[in-house]
């Protein structure tokens, strides 16, 4: 496997709302929203360049960017790199010893096919790989 770019940066906010001002202070426009139930969260996405920034709002309070939020306060929740092939590069980790949240591929944001990493395994940075 072979990380082919940086997808987005995960930034855990407050309020998409509140926080989107300071990103059209840096020129950008947030392009939509939208609610992954399943991960209890809100994103908003602005892109910069070949990459994203997703701002993450919790929708509940037991979710994981609630718990982030309570714990760490705003800041970097998540790198997402963009793979090729998001079940072989599950697998290829798998062999290699790396702790997996996800050990099958969940649908994210924009109908991605994302995985998280342990950040237990990777030097404290929560690690999503992301197929589109
Ligand atoms: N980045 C780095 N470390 C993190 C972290 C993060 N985002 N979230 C938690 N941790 C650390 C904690 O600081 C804690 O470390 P210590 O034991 O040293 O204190 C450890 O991981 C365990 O954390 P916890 O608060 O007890 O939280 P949980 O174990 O309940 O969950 C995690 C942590 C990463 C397994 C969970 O948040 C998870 O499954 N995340 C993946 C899903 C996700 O984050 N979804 C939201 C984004 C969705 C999207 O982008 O669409």
């Amino acid at each position: 496997m072979k990380l082919l770019k940086i997808d987005h940066l995960g930034i855990a906010v407050n309020s998409i709302d509140e926080a989107k001002s300071l990103w059209k202070n840096l020129g950008l426009e947030l392009e939509g929203t939208e609610t992954v139930k399943e991960q209890k969260v809100t994103t908003g996405f602005f892109t910069v360049g070949e990459s994203e920034v997703e701002l993450l709002e919790p929708v509940d309070s037991d979710g994981p960017v609630a718990k982030f939020l309570e714990k760490k306060g705003e800041g970097i929740h998540h790198v997402a790199f963009r793979v090729e092939n998001i079940v072989e590069a599950i697998e290829e980790l798998k062999q290699n010893g790396i702790r997996l949240i996800d050990e099958k591929p969940r649908t994210g944001a924009g109908g991605a096919k994302i995985a998280f990493l342990h950040p237990k395994s990777t030097n404290g940075v929560l690690i999503e790989l992301c197929e589109r």
